[in-house]
C-alpha cells in the first residue's frame, strides 16, 4: 500500500518549513493542508495535535507525529532508503540535537520579539539576537553545511529562518549580511538546493505578510 502523507501547516510557519524541507529531501509525496490559525482550528488539526493544537503536523498512514522536530526526526527514520539527514555518529547526532533545541529555545523567540515589539524592548531583543546569530554562526565556522560537506538534520532545523532574515531586517533595521556574513552565505547555499527554492516561501512575500499583520496588530 502506498503511503498517505499529509502536512497540516501555516504557510509563514518556521517551523512547518522544516517538514516541507525534510520532505522534500526524502522525495516523499503527501498532501500540504494550509490551516487557519487565528480564527478556525480545524477538526482536522484538534483532532491530530489535541495536546498543544499546533501546526505542523504529520498525518502519515493516518497517525500524526506532532512537534516539528520530532516530525523531521520522523521523516529521517521513516524515508531510511534516501540519504539520512542525522548524522550517523552518535556524539555529532546529539551535538545536531542540541544546536536545533538552542535554536527553538532562544533564536526564535527573539525573531519574534523583533517584528512584535517597538523601542527599546525591540532594540534589546535586537541586541540579543545578534548575539544569537553570532553564536550559531560560529557553530557553522568555516563548514559548508552544519553537519560538514552535506546538508542534513541542522540545516533543515534552522533553514525557516532563512526566509524570515529578510523580514527581520526589515523590522528591526540591521543587517544580516553585515552582522553575520557567513550564516548569509550558508543560507544562499542552501537555496541553490532545487528541493528547498521550490518548497520555502519568498522572503518578500513573507515580510510583506507580516508588515500587513503588524499594521492589523496596530504595531507599527
Ligand atoms: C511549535 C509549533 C508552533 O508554535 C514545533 O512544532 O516545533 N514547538 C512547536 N506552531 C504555531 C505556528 S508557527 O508560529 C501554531 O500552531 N500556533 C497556533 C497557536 O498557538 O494556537
Amino acid at each position: 500500500m502506498a503511503d498517505e502523507v499529509t502536512l497540516l501547516d501555516f504557510w509563514p510557519s518556521m517551523y512547518g518549513m522544516r517538514c516541507r524541507a525534510a520532505l522534500a529531501e526524502k522525495g516523499v509525496e503527501y498532501e500540504y493542508k494550509e490551516q487557519d490559525l487565528t480564527f478556525d482550528k480545524s477538526e482536522l488539526l484538534l483532532q491530530m495535535n489535541p495536546v498543544h493544537k499546533k501546526i505542523p503536523v504529520l498525518i502519515h498512514n493516518g497517525n500524526p507525529v506532532c512537534e516539528s522536530l520530532i516530525i523531521v526526526e520522523y521523516i529521517d527514520e521513516t524515508w531510511s532508503h534516501k540519504a539520512p539527514l542525522l548524522p550517523s555518529d552518535p556524539y555529532e547526532r546529539a551535538q545536531a540535537r542540541f544546536w536545533a533545541d538552542f535554536v527553538d529555545k532562544k533564536v526564535y523567540d527573539l525573531g519574534r520579539k523583533l517584528w512584535m515589539r517597538k523601542g527599546e524592548e525591540q532594540d534589546a531583543a535586537k541586541k540579543e539576537f545578534i548575539e544569537c546569530l553570532k553564536i550559531v554562526e560560529s557553530e557553522l565556522g568555516d563548514k559548508a553545511f552544519f553537519g560538514g560537506k552535506k546538508f542534513g538534520f541542522l540545516d533543515i532545523a534552522i533553514i525557516g529562518l532563512n526566509c524570515w532574515f529578510y523580514t527581520y531586517e526589515t523590522c528591526g533595521n540591521f543587517s544580516i549580511q553585515a552582522e553575520c556574513p557567513k550564516l548569509v552565505a550558508w543560507s544562499k547555499r542552501c537555496m541553490e538546493k532545487e528541493s528547498l527554492s521550490k518548497t520555502l516561501p519568498d522572503p518578500r512575500k513573507l515580510c510583506a505578510f507580516i508588515l500587513e499583520c503588524k499594521k492589523a496588530m496596530g504595531i507599527e
